[in-house]
């Protein structure tokens, strides 16, 4: 596939995904998404990479759907285009995804950083669900996401009132990990799916998949899920490298194996 939103770049074994639109403040078109999921699937399908980050430019991670695109656009021309269950695939990725926010992150911009595992953000950093300002509501996760976040009389006030969260107070309700300066926030999270990456690749794919279990089990479901992957884990050349490596007060050297 061509890209002409998106550009793509690698440090070591983590993928580097840039949302490229910066005209409209990375507004997330139907092409843009397309580009997003295809590149995301091919760095999860590629053994070279083992961890991800998307990130947007210092002003704007994505100011959400391009509103342009949806304007003329009736319900069931948006039930047939059906575009989320192209996020879906995001969602499923087996390495982990780490998104670096710097500016708005706002309507769809908002929903593809908590898609991620993990958010990192700047001081200038701005969530929102806005979609109420445009008579819409959010659409790609943000009522589940965002309330399993950050609770529900937090995401009740953004999501009906269309309020910005600034990146301390993201903080403050555990929606992202850190705050950094502008200078650092792709740094960072370059530093985090570096140290990702350099742990071993099946019990980062297996704990991540038991992690955002929690997210649509029952605990009996999600604590028998974590045991399943854990016993699992055992039946790796990894783990049993892991363990000999500790008792032996060395380095253990992983095979993803
Ligand atoms: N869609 C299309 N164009 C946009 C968008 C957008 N979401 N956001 C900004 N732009 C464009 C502006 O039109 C402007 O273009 P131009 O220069 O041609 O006039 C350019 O980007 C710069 O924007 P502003 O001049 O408005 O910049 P400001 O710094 O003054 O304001 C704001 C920044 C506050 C972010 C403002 O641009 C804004 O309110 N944008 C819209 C935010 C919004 O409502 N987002 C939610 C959209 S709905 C949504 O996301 C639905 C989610 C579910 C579906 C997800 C599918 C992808």
């Amino acid at each position: 596939m061509e890209y002409r939103h998106i550009l793509l770049a690698r440090d070591g074994a983590v993928g580097l995904l840039q949302l490229n639109r910066p005209e409209v403040l990375n507004a997330l078109n139907l092409r843009l998404m397309d580009e997003v999921v295809h590149a995301l699937q091919a760095y999860d399908d590629d053994d070279a990479i083992r961890a991800m980050v998307v990130h947007g430019n210092d002003k704007a991670f994505a100011a959400g759907a391009d509103i342009t695109e949806m304007a003329d656009a009736g319900a069931m021309e948006m039930l047939t285009r059906d575009q989320f269950a192209k996020w879906d695939r995001i969602r499923k990725a087996k390495k982990p995804i780490i998104a670096a926010v710097s500016g708005f992150a706002l309507g769809g911009g908002c929903e593809l950083t908590m898609i991620c595992d993990i958010i990192i953000a700047s001081e200038t950093a701005q969530f929102g669900q806005p979609e109420i300002n445009i008579g819409v509501m959010p659409g790609a996760g943000g009522t589940q996401r965002l309330t399993r976040a950050v609770g529900k009389a937090k995401a009740m006030e953004m999501v009906l009132t269309g309020r910005f969260m600034p990146a301390r107070e993201a903080l403050e309700y555990g929606l992202v990990l850190k705050v950094v300066p502008v200078e650092l926030y792709l740094k960072e999270a370059i530093a985090l799916a570096r140290e990702i990456a350099a742990r071993p690749p099946l019990a980062v794919r297996l704990a991540k998949e038991a992690v955002n279990k929690s997210f649509d089990a029952t605990l009996d479901h999600g604590l028998e899920f974590e045991r399943k992957n854990f016993y699992l884990l055992f039946a790796t050349e990894d783990s049993e490298e892991g363990m000999k490596a500790f008792v032996e007060k060395r380095k253990p050297e992983w095979k993803g194996k």
